[in-house]
């Protein structure tokens, strides 16, 4: 499988996270963002929505993490990214979805460039707007996870599924803009967790070909 990924995109991370986990080989092939190639017509071509991961299996292209990962887990032997529960599915993808859906779009790179030039803001302006959503989102996460009381290790008991795939990157992505993550000790507790495996620690930005 081929995985078009940008080292610090922690949407392609949440997908590297689940390859690894299940134990698929697969093939990175960077599109750097910060150069604009995921506009670029020959990108377009994989994805024409011009984000960032996009996975091509045997020809077959595939897009939008969530639905790559759940598209790896039907097809791909190795743990499970789903539980076979409907109840228990359907909290990881709640989980999966407060991040993917309503972290992830407000500080997506398109968007803090596009209020940076629309509204004059300087680096301080957009770190501003950045950590905001992320205290907000992360104060969610911390929530659900105290609500539900179906944590251990990992989101969903002891076994890391897509919740957790989607909780690391973002984590990363807030440690990048020093956001204190003090106040959400739970989260935090299953990140520390998940970056004892070595599935989530060779997925990291750092250990990315393209980081170099
Ligand atoms: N919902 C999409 C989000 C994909 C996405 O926004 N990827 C980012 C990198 S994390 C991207 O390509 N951004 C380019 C841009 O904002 O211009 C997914 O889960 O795959």
């Amino acid at each position: 499988m081929k995985l078009y990924t940008f080292f610090r995109s922690s949407a392609s991370f949440r997908v590297r996270i689940a390859l690894n986990l299940k134990g698929i080989a697969w093939e990175s092939v960077p599109v750097n963002l910060p150069k604009s190639e995921h506009v670029e017509a020959r990108f377009k071509a994989i994805n024409p929505q011009g984000l960032v991961p996009a996975l091509d299996d045997s020809g077959r292209l595939l897009s939008q993490s969530l639905a790559i990962i759940e598209y790896l887990d039907e097809v791909c032997p190795g743990p499970k990214m789903l539980p076979g529960d409907a109840f228990e599915r359907a909290y990881v993808r709640a989980f999966s979805q407060l991040i993917a859906c309503e972290i992830h779009p407000l500080n997506n790179l398109r968007v803090l460039k596009y209020i940076k030039r629309t509204y004059k803001l300087d680096d301080e302006g957009v770190n501003a707007w950045y950590r905001h959503w992320i205290a907000e989102g992360f104060a969610s996460m911390e929530a659900f996870l105290l609500n539900e009381r179906k944590h251990g290790r990992h989101v969903l008991g002891d076994q890391a599924t897509m919740a957790d795939c989607c909780l690391v990157p973002q984590v990363f992505n807030a440690q990048r803009y020093e956001c204190d993550l003090k106040p959400y000790p739970a989260v935090m507790e299953i990140f520390d967790q998940c970056m004892q495996l070595d599935a989530f620690v060779a997925a990291q930005p750092m250990k990315q070909p393209d980081a170099a």
